[in-house]
């Protein structure tokens, strides 16, 4: 069984792995060198490093759209395995990525990608992470506004079993994301994979 984490290169997917598993996960290597997921084993539960999706320097569009088609099929393919996916965003890079897509007209894919974990009625649970960059009184409206990105209307505190603000950084928000994440596994009577996550 498996927990899946998709989010743009560079949000910070691998560090957040390494809070959840403890595990010596490779971070800030150069972006985009990641092709396939990455399995970290934790006794029966394995938790999947996608490769990051979205605009790298000098990756050509056609490569970028091979990535998403590949996280795609990947995440159709494995549906009955994958119990939970983790979509993480970069707290301050998201609202003017989002809004740069719309003014193209684009649909941003970070919003597509959770438009897709939903249809196949994962309930994604949203990882804000960098927070530690966002000045303490403009939280909640970055935290908002993911919301309002993401079709749930803000305020962002309602959607608390959904948006969790985390710096992986710093620790701050990472109990509570743990907390989710053993929550959501105890709804889908998956209490017997608790142990292999770090407390
Ligand atoms: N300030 C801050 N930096 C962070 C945080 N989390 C990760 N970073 C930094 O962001 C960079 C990318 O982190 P990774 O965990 O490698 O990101 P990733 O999403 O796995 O990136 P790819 O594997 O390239 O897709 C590294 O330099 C991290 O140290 C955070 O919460 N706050
Ligand atoms: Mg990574």
């Amino acid at each position: 069984m498996e927990i899946v984490l998709v989010g743009r290169s560079n949000v910070g997917k691998s560090s957040v792995i390494r809070q959840l598993t403890g595990k010596r996960v490779q971070v800030g290597k150069r972006p985009g060198v990641t092709r396939r997921p990455i399995r970290y084993r934790c006794g029966k539960l394995e938790v999947v490093d996608m490769p990051g999706f979205g605009y790298m320097a000098g990756m050509s569009r056609a490569r970028q759209e091979e990535i998403k088609t590949g996280i795609v099929r990947y995440l159709e393919r494995n549906r009955q395995k994958i119990l939970l996916a983790l979509e993480v965003l970069d707290a301050r890079a998201f609202g003017e990525i989002v809004e740069r897509w719309e003014r193209r007209g684009q649909v941003p894919v970070d919003i597509e990608m959770f438009q897709f974990l939903r249809e196949l009625g994962l309930r994604p649970i949203v990882v804000v992470n960098k927070i530690d960059l966002i000045y303490p009184d403009e939280r909640d409206e970055v935290l908002d506004n993911v919301c309002e990105k993401l079709s749930m209307p803000q305020p962002w505190r309602q959607w608390d079993d959904v948006v969790v603000p985390i710096s992986a950084r710093t620790g701050e928000g990472i109990p509570e994301l743990k907390r989710l994440v053993r929550r959501r596994l105890c709804e889908l009577n998956q209490e017997r994979l608790l142990g292999y996550l770090k407390r």
